[in-house]
């Protein structure tokens, strides 16, 4: 059974950027509720306790599944990954805003820049039609960092074999109506400061040597076992 995760963080410590109501709201309804749809729906299934990310390459292979049940699952399964990296993606500490030299070396080689790489991603977040979520991800057939867009709970390990998430940014409306309403613009600006390159720098390090960013059953980062293939 997935658990709800503890966030790493208090309800109010992202604030002002988003407020304290917004969170708690987030984390223990939103969240809450697909991972006990994804409880139930896998009472159906015969898959082995497993990390999520793991899960999420087990439904992707498994070619005889009912589409319904894999629609529910990839539903909830993608929402239970998503919002864990998007947890883990944000604080307000200015001890976690250091970024590493290898990510960093690698954004200047493929964005030319820490602004460009904010104004594109940003970009395509403002670009995002309806529901959804925007991805730094690293492409292990050229190695080289992208931005990649799902909608719906889409994860890039379900949508591809080659795509690894090291930064979530989740695009439902959520995650910021109750004090932007539909100023996703202002919403975006504050987001974009509250990244925690520390993270997501560990996370661009996990994915270059062939592991997957994968979760464990309480939410913590499952450094070792999840291999890309
Ligand atoms: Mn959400």
């Amino acid at each position: 059974m997935y658990q709800l995760p503890t966030l790493p963080y208090k309800y109010d410590a992202l604030e002002p950027q988003i407020d304290e109501n917004t969170m708690r709201i987030h984390h223990t309804k939103h969240h809450q509720k697909y991972i006990d749809n994804l409880n139930n729906a896998l009472k159906s299934t015969k898959y082995p306790e497993t990390t999520v990310g793991l899960l999420l390459n087990l439904i992707k292979k498994t070619s005889d599944l009912d589409t319904r049940l894999r629609n529910v699952l990839n539903f909830n399964a993608g929402s239970h990954y998503n919002h864990t990296m998007y947890w883990h993606c944000m604080s307000s500490e200015p001890a976690h805003k250091e970024m590493m030299r290898p990510l960093h070396d690698q954004i200047g080689k493929d964005f030319g820049d820490m602004n460009q790489l904010r104004e594109k991603f940003l970009g395509e977040c403002m670009g995002i039609l309806g529901i959804g979520w925007q991805w730094l991800c690293y492409n292990s057939t050229d190695k080289k960092l992208v931005l990649y867009t799902t909608y719906q709970q889409d994860n890039p390990l379900i949508m591809k074999d080659n795509l690894f998430p090291i930064l979530a940014c989740d695009l439902w409306e959520h995650a910021y109506y109750l004090k932007f309403n539909a100023n996703k613009k202002d919403f975006l600006d504050g987001w974009y400061e509250l990244i925690n390159w520390e993270n997501v720098s560990v996370f661009y390090d996990m994915v270059v040597d062939g592991k997957i960013v994968d979760f464990m059953h309480d939410g913590k980062v499952n450094l070792f076992e999840s291999a890309q293939k």
